[in-house]
């Protein structure tokens, strides 16, 4: 049985990448700060099936007390899904709070970054998987994405490169892009506000964190000698706009 290290695991994408491993015959170890939504699915999944991680992905030594607490079972990684993000305001720059610059920076580039380079050895080991989760805002600008656009293009270009290091060692690595899913991502980004996340989804028929674990679970599954590079993914709803021009 194979063993799926899935960040962010307490909601949306991540916990139905979660659902999607275990429904396929995976382990999981799920992380996410918010405790008792990860002991939710080891009781629902059992212990042999599903391993819960305590952490907040800021925090180096309490990951590493976590990754060094692995029971055995789980200690194996084949595939890693970098997931946990978050967006934060969506203002234009001028008007953004520095504060939540730093967050998503520290979460979504740098922890992200760290833990890849931590698991990076038993990857090649084992020729595993990673799947990270960039955005279409790494490819596409639009007005309050500036830092946000900005972490995913990194991630976006960090799967491409660890491609080019990771040459020879079997290792796979997949930049996935969705545009609009509904999760808790919106209501995260308007301070929690629901309203503001039901109004953003109203009508779009947006894709949900089934749809992006399909996708990841498919590139981590394809045979061993194929690796998809980069993945976007859209509602048919969400398409492309022209140029935007101020006239003075
Ligand atoms: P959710 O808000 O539903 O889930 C985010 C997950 O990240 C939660 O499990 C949360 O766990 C975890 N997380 C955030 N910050 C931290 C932290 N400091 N420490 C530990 N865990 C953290 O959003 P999504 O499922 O939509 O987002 C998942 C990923 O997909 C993100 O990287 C996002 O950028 C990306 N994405 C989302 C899109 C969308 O439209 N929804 C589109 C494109 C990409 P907890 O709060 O319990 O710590
Ligand atoms: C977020 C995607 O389209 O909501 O990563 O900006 S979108």
């Amino acid at each position: 049985m194979k063993t799926a290290f899935i960040t962010g695991a307490t909601s949306g994408i991540g916990e139905a990448c979660a659902r999607a491993f275990i429904a396929a015959g995976w382990r999981v170890v799920g992380t996410g700060r918010r405790v008792e939504r990860l002991q939710a699915l080891a009781d629902e999944f059992g212990a042999e099936r599903f391993h819960a991680c305590a952490y907040d992905v800021r925090d180096e030594a309490a990951r590493d007390a976590a990754l060094g607490a692995l029971p055995e079972a789980f200690a194996g990684i084949d595939c890693l899904v970098n997931n946990a993000g978050l967006a934060l305001g969506a203002t234009a720059a001028q008007k953004a709070d520095i504060a939540d610059w730093k967050t998503m920076i520290d979460t979504n580039v740098v922890a992200l970054a760290s833990l890849t380079h931590k698991l990076l050895p038993g990857l090649i080991e084992r020729k595993g998987a990673i799947v990270m989760l960039s955005s279409v805002a790494a490819t596409y600008p639009y007005t309050g994405g500036n830092v946000y656009g900005g972490t995913k293009a990194f991630v976006r270009q960090f799967a491409l490169g660890l491609r080019s290091d990771l040459s020879g060692t079997g290792v796979r690595v997949t930049s996935i892009e969705p545009g609009m899913v509904e999760t808790e991502f919106t209501v995260v980004r308007n301070g929690g506000d629901q309203q503001a996340s039901d109004t953003f989804y109203s009508g779009v028929n947006p894709l949900t964190g089934g749809d992006i674990a399909e996708t990841v679970l498919w590139v981590a599954t394809l045979p061993a000698h194929v690796n998809i590079n980069t993945l976007e993914v859209m509602p048919v709803n969400q398409s492309f706009a022209g140029f935007q021009v101020a006239r003075e």
